[in-house]
Formats: structure tokens, sequence, C-alpha cells
């Protein structure tokens, strides 16, 4: 590995950047975050039922949690949404039963007023599998083409295999880079 200190490095701006990367569990969020290898994850637990794994490399942050199940917890994920600059969205490509859950938590996420401005970058995730939907089937179950004044790229990934992750990062820095 190693790709992604390049990657980051590439990143300019002075002020903390922050990166939210979110999905149902299993979708593949943890093993994201690992293979990105760019410092240690530190695991919080603010309230029962709701993990929040950490990393930071130089100005970024990382943050991941999973979506779904409980509603009762979801306001204390405001208190994480601020100054955030991107989602990364974790589908599991061959989950095809809970892609339309998958759909109503990222709308739900997206409706969010602090994530307004946030670019949106989606892994089409464990495209090693047999069964996997194409990454555009992911696009349309997830609703992606009707988004408005939302900057959206998607990227099918194996997180397993290391696949197509240093691809969707790339974008997302020079997306973070042009942005006004
Ligand atoms: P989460 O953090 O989103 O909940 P994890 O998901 O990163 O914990 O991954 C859940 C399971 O899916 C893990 O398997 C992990 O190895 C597997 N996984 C993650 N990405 C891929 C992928 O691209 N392809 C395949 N085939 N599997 C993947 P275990 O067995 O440890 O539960
Ligand atoms: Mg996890």
């Amino acid at each position: 590995m190693g790709a992604f200190y390049s990657i980051f490095n590439g990143l300019f701006g002075t002020r903390e950047m922050r990166i939210l990367i979110l999905g149902l569990d299993g979708a593949g969020k943890t093993t994201i975050l690992y293979r990105l290898q760019v410092g240690e994850v530190v695991t919080t637990i603010p309230t029962i039922g709701f993990n929040v794994e950490t990393v930071t490399y130089k100005k970024l942050k990382f943050q991941v949690w999973d979506l779904g199940g409980q509603t009762s917890i979801r306001p204390y994920w405001r208190c994480y949404y601020s100054n955030t600059d991107a989602i990364i969205y974790v589908v599991d490509s061959s989950d095809r039963d809970r892609m339309g859950i998958s759909k109503s938590e990222l709308v739900a996420m997206l409706e969010e007023e602090e994530l307004k401005k946030a670019i949106l970058v989606v892994f089409a995730n464990k495209q090693d599998m047999e069964q996997a939907m194409t990454p555009t089937e992911v696009a349309n179950a997830l609703g992606l083409p009707a988004l408005k004044d939302r900057k959206w790229q998607i990227f099918k990934t194996s997180a397993l295999k290391g696949h197509g992750l240093d691809e969707g990062m790339e974008w997302l820095v020079d997306s973070l880079n042009n942005r006004q």
C-alpha cells in the first residue's frame, strides 16, 4: 500500500478536513478504514450501540459508524456531522435484499442540513462476489441519478482485494481541492 499517503498529501488547505465513512453494517467500512493505513484506528463508544472509529492523518479525519438499526440513536450522530466535507458511502453490492434500506439511510443522511455541501463518494463494494450488482445498478438502486445539488461519483471496489479504493480516493481529493 502506501498509495494513500501520496493521494492525501495532494490535499491542499490548512483547515481540518472531515470525511464520514457510512453504510449499513457489513458493507466493508471498517475494512476500508484499515486499508487506508494512514494512522491508528481509534474506537470510541459515545453511547450504547453506537461505535465510532476514527483515523486521523495530518489534518484529515475519517470517522466511521454503521447506519441502519435503531432510529433512537440517530440524534447522537449529529455531534459528528458538523464541518463534514465528504461522505464515503459504502454498499455491499451483493446484498440485494438490503439495498432498499441502504438507500433510505443514505437519503436520510443527505437531508441533514449540515451535510448539504458534503461531496458524496459511493463505493459499490464486494465486486469480487459473483452476485454483486454492477455500479450502475447500485447507483440506480440508491437513486443517485436523481440527486440534486450534490457532487457525487460511484466506484466499484473490493475492499477485500484492495481494488478500486485508490481511484475513489483520488477523485475525492481532486473534488475537495477543486471545490469552491
Ligand atoms: P462494516 O465495518 O461496514 O460493518 P466490515 O464491514 O469491514 O466489518 O466487513 C464485513 C465483512 O465483509 C467482513 O467479513 C469483511 O472481510 C467482508 N468484506 C469487506 N469488504 C469486502 C469485499 O470487498 N469483498 C468481500 N468478499 N468481502 C468483503 P467477515 O467474514 O470478517 O465478517
Ligand atoms: Mg465496522
